[in-house]
């Protein structure tokens, strides 16, 4: 903590000295001033724990040098003792209260008595002080706290992102896909309106991925999600990546006619890609096939059926020679 800053102000330089020998025992720091405007500079360039004050002075006397900086925000608070040969008077004492000082001291002064009584403001200032420092410290850690609450929520979007979604392609992983199915499963049996689900898988991938290596079907599997995620759907509809290369899609208050022009428009969109598929046993590109499923979800069932009836699609889809959509 900083050493408190004591102001004395007298126009005679023996009543300085004589001040400065009363303060020895404290240690603190002085500041002197001869006159009323040369304390009140010092105000601006100090944080004072105490101001000793002469009343009577050449140009501005102490009571006004007094009033001027209870006047000031800054000063408003610092103790002013007046120290004075002025006059026992009670109305100069009232002046001199009235004007803001704690006190009114008249010479010649009585030496235990000052020291105590300045002992005491010094005393108050540093535990004024060490509350302001404390009150700072506790105003770091708070911002501390709310930066480190800050990368706390970060790190949870992003955990949460990490758990929702597949890493290669950045679509819903198999996890999140299943929640939003039961999610649009319990709102059909409210809503009564059919849900559509698509399902569809890369036709001879395998052979794919031993002609062109591992790295250029993750490479084909990018693209064709890519190309899924820029068919236009609507907002609601759900892309999945469910298995290696299997995807599928959540189709909320679709019919069969509606879900059967959405699994057509993609499989057209993925053939019309032309991505070169030398071994492809039934085209010379990549194609997918597509099975398609409507229902108006039931409580009586789970929506394993809707799934169930895609991948059954799907069988028949393949069976029919691919790169075609069933239902
Ligand atoms: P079908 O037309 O009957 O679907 O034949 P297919 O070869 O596509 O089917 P199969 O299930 O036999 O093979 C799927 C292949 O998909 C096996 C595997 O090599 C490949 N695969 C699965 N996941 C990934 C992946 O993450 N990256 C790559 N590069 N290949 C994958
Ligand atoms: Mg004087
Ligand atoms: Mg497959
Ligand atoms: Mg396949």
């Amino acid at each position: 903590m900083a050493i408190p800053k004591i102001l004395i102000v007298d126009d005679r330089p023996e009543n300085l000295l004589a001040l400065e020998g009363l303060l020895d025992p404290f240690n603190v720091e002085l500041i002197k001033a001869n006159s009323g405007d040369e304390a009140l500079a010092h105000t601006l360039d100090h944080d004072f724990a105490l101001i000793l004050l002469d009343v009577q002075m050449p140009g501005m006397d102490g009571y006004e040098v007094a009033e001027l900086m209870r006047g000031n925000k800054k000063n408003k608070h610092i103790p002013i003792i007046f120290v004075t040969a002025a006059s026992k008077a009670p109305s100069h004492i009232f002046r001199g209260y009235e004007s803001g000082a704690v006190d009114y001291l008249l010479k010649p002064l009585i030496p235990v008595m000052f020291q105590s009584k300045v002992g005491i403001f010094i005393e108050l200032y540093e535990q004024k002080e060490a509350l302001r420092e404390k009150t700072q410290e506790f105003d770091r850690k708070l911002v501390e706290l709310e930066e480190l609450q800050q990368q706390l929520e970060e790190t949870n979007e992003q955990l949460l992102l990490l758990s929702t979604t597949d890493g290669l392609t950045g679509l819903f992983n198999r996890r999140r896909f299943d929640e939003v199915l039961n999610e649009e499963w319990k709102r059909g049996t409210r809503s009564q309106q059919p849900l559509s689900f698509i399902i569809l898988d890369i036709d001879h991938f395998k052979a794919y991925n031993d002609t062109y290596g591992h790295q250029a079907g993750d490479d084909c599997l990018r693209e064709v999600a890519r190309t899924l995620a820029s068919v236009p759907l609507r907002e609601m509809d759900k892309i999945a990546r469910i298995g290696g290369e299997e995807f599928a899609i959540i189709l909320p208050e679709t019919d069969r006619e509606g879900v059967m022009l959405a699994a057509e428009r993609i499989r057209e969109s993925i053939d019309e890609l032309n991505i070169p598929h030398s071994s492809s046993l039934s085209h010379q590109h990549l194609t997918i096939s597509v099975g398609v499923s409507t229902v108006v979800p039931d409580l009586a069932f789970s929506s394993r059926k809707l799934l169930e009836a895609a991948d059954d699609a799907l069988y028949e889809a393949k069976r029919r020679g691919r790169n075609c959509c069933c239902s």
